[in-house]
């Protein structure tokens, strides 16, 4: 792979602070924001966060504001304003003539690292897709900024018709990449169903918690793993093999807050992979501050996939990089969030849900591996056994188990 030497663009990152939302919780999503801009490979500069009920329709954050933020772009040489939440065609058009920058939505940027990231050409349709997608209802203010550029010549009328075939052309793009699309679909599936009779299991959870890492532990096998937002594009199937019980392992895209919907629809055929399976590892990054928000935002998406109900397990993974803050006794301020110990999560999961197997472990030093290669062997097995009854060749009572 070959990077350009192109200077690293200067981003400055806005955001609103909602009502019911605390301070601690907007800086998260900022700090997330801010990760996505160094992964699509911008540096983030400043940030500004407004507290507001509603975003403006105008500008997104307030006049003053902005114009707040315009000074600051002006004097600190930014290339690019990257917004918290989706803006309509309008808001960037307004914004932008504000600023004077390019101007980034945080669905404009996830879609910028999914096509940085594709690898296969699978990946790179299912990613042009949803960027035809997004860009289609945006055309009228791209062309607004282009005739801008050209000093205003072209006047409205060519203006309009040119964004008419524009259109023309990305809706007839948008068609042919659908049809691509289904032939691979079709591919896709006949090759699932050519793998036989064997348990699918696969591993699900929000980006950047450890899932490729574990991949690598549970397979042996080398998937690409980095600490980087959505290093994994593509899925990756493995046969594991725990004690005498072989299954199929799957490794996919992490969800993340706010996932574009076209993509997630566009992704269809990568994610047919956890629609199809019969066991679900749910991984979450349990040193993360947000943790129990990404298990949230995990469970809406799988919903939104119709997987919710599939059988699953919790991992809690990256237990060597917890850390809380230990209350002295004599300390008699309410228990916060970050005064939890790993024991005391463990006791309260366990408690809570009754309804999942849940075990903690470090993908990277191999601790309580045992304990989930155990879990998965279980969980396994009983539903080969469901779902094969008469199929008993691959174990009987006397075979060793893990
Ligand atoms: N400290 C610690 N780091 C871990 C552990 N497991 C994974 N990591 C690190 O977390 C980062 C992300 O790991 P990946 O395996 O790429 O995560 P992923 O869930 O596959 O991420 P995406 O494919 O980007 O969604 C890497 O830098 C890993 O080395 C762990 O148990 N402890
Ligand atoms: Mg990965």
């Amino acid at each position: 792979m070959i990077e350009t030497d192109r200077p690293v663009e200067r981003a400055i990152l806005v955001g609103i602070n909602f009502p019911g939302q605390e301070e601690r919780e907007t800086e998260e999503y900022i700090d997330e924001l801010s990760f996505l801009t160094e992964t699509a490979g911008a540096e983030p500069v400043k940030r500004f966060v407004q507290k507001l009920n509603i975003p403006d329709p105008r500008t997104f954050v307030g006049s003053g504001k902005i114009a707040e933020i315009a000074h600051y772009v002006a004097d600190n040489r930014i290339d690019i304003a990257i917004f918290d939440d989706e803006l309509s065609p309008s808001q960037i058009r307004n914004i932008e003539k504000t600023l004077g920058c390019r101007i980034l939505d945080r669905t404009n940027l996830i879609l910028d690292i999914f096509a940085r990231r594709a690898r296969t050409s699978h990946a790179r349709t299912q990613v042009e897709l949803a960027q035809y997608q997004y860009l289609l209802p945006r055309l009228a203010g791209m062309w607004t900024h282009l005739e801008r550029q050209r000093g205003g010549i072209g006047l409205r009328g060519p203006g309009e018709t040119e964004i008419e075939t524009d259109r023309r052309i990305i809706r007839d793009k948008i068609s042919l990449l659908k049809t691509q699309l289904k032939k691979i679909d079709v591919q896709m599936s006949t090759q699932r169903k050519n793998r036989g009779k064997m348990v699918r299991v696969a591993l699900v959870g929000y980006t950047n918690v450890g899932k490729s890492t574990l991949m690598n532990l549970l397979s042996k096998s080398d998937v690409f793993a980095e600490n980087k937002l959505f290093a994994t594009l593509d899925t990756t199937v493995r046969k594991v093999v725990i004690g005498n019980l072989p299954f199929l392992l799957s490794d996919t895209v992490g969800f993340i807050r706010k996932l574009p919907h076209d993509l997630v629809k566009s992704f269809k055929s990568t994610l047919d992979e956890v629609r199809e399976s019969d066991l679900l590892v749910h991984v979450v990054d349990i040193s993360h501050p947000g943790f129990e928000e990404q298990i949230k935002i995990v469970n809406e998406t799988l919903r939104d996939l119709g997987s919710a109900d599939k059988p699953s397990i919790i991992v809690f993974n990256k237990i060597d990089a917890f850390s809380y803050d230990a209350k002295a006794e004599d300390d008699l301020t309410p228990v916060r969030k970050e005064n939890y110990s790993l024991a005391d999560l463990k006791k309260t999961w366990m408690a809570k849900d009754k309804n999942h197997q849940v075990v903690f472990i470090s993908a990277k030093t191999h601790e309580n591996a045992e304990e989930l290669r155990k879990l998965l062997y279980d969980e396994v097995k009983r539903i080969h056994i469901l779902r094969y009854p008469y199929n008993d060749f691959l174990y009987n009572d006397d075979t060793p188990r893990p």
